[in-house]
């Protein structure tokens, strides 16, 4: 039996959705973030040594990083589903925006989380203007610039097809959903990049994507 570890609010939403789209049977096993460091506790490191969410184990097999996941879970039980057929430009389109979602788009993404959090922290009054300054500085001079690029690209590919990939709807599109639901509440992704925002109503109307939801419970994104 697949057994996902589930860390609530966060990207192991996306191994749930995934698991729904190809109709497998798995388990639920629950952690929950620290409130006040939103870290995960410590228990999910006797599964994986960095204690990140996701790890699914299957069997024997312990595996981490959301992208190597839903590459084993389409080999192993896809049969075909959601993966362009080997060798067409598609299937090239498919493994760039794979790894693009936690490579490219995830780390400024969660920069702009740290320097967010630094800008609000409490601490002595009189490092406080210090600690805003530069927080201000770094998110205006590189963090919200490199977003916004990043955005306007992904706001022009998606106008040449539907999905990521292509015409038809894929594993990538699944892994790029949460980089886009992150940027909707901290990348200031709005109305104003319709394509990007069309595609996260079209992704969150799949009933596989709500089904997953029901199971995973909260999934609110850390601001
Ligand atoms: N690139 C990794 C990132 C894993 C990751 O950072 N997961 C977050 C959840 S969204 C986490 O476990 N955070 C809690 C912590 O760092 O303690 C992946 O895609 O699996």
């Amino acid at each position: 039996m697949i057994v996902v570890h589930h860390l609530n609010n966060s990207r192991s939403q996306r191994i749930l959705w995934l698991l729904e789209e190809l109709g497998l049977e798995y388990d639920i096993k629950r952690y929950q973030r620290d409130p006040k460091t939103m870290l995960a506790p410590p228990e999910l490191r006797r599964i994986h040594p960095l204690g990140k969410s996701p790890v699914i184990t299957d069997g024997d097999l312990t595996l981490a990083e959301s992208g190597a996941i839903v590459e084993y879970l389409v080999g192993r039980y896809g049969n075909g589903r959601l993966v362009p057929a080997a060798g067409t430009p598609e299937k090239l389109r498919y493994t760039y925006w794979l790894h693009y979602a936690e490579g490219s788009m995830m780390p400024p993404l969660l920069m702009k989380l740290i320097f967010d959090r630094l800008e609000r922290a409490r601490m002595p009054f009189f490092a406080k203007p210090i600690a805003r300054a530069i927080a201000q500085k770094t998110k205006a001079s590189f963090i919200e610039p490199n977003i916004n690029r990043h955005l306007d690209y992904m706001e022009a590919e998606l106008g040449k097809a539907a999905w990521f990939a292509g015409e038809t709807f894929t594993a990538a599109d699944i892994q790029m959903s949460f980089p886009l639901e992150a940027a909707t509440v901290r990348g200031g992704l709005n109305l104003s990049r319709p394509k990007l925002m069309t595609f996260l109503d079209r992704i969150h109307s799949r009933p596989a994507y709500k089904k997953a939801i029901e199971r995973g419970g909260e999934y609110q994104l850390l601001k």
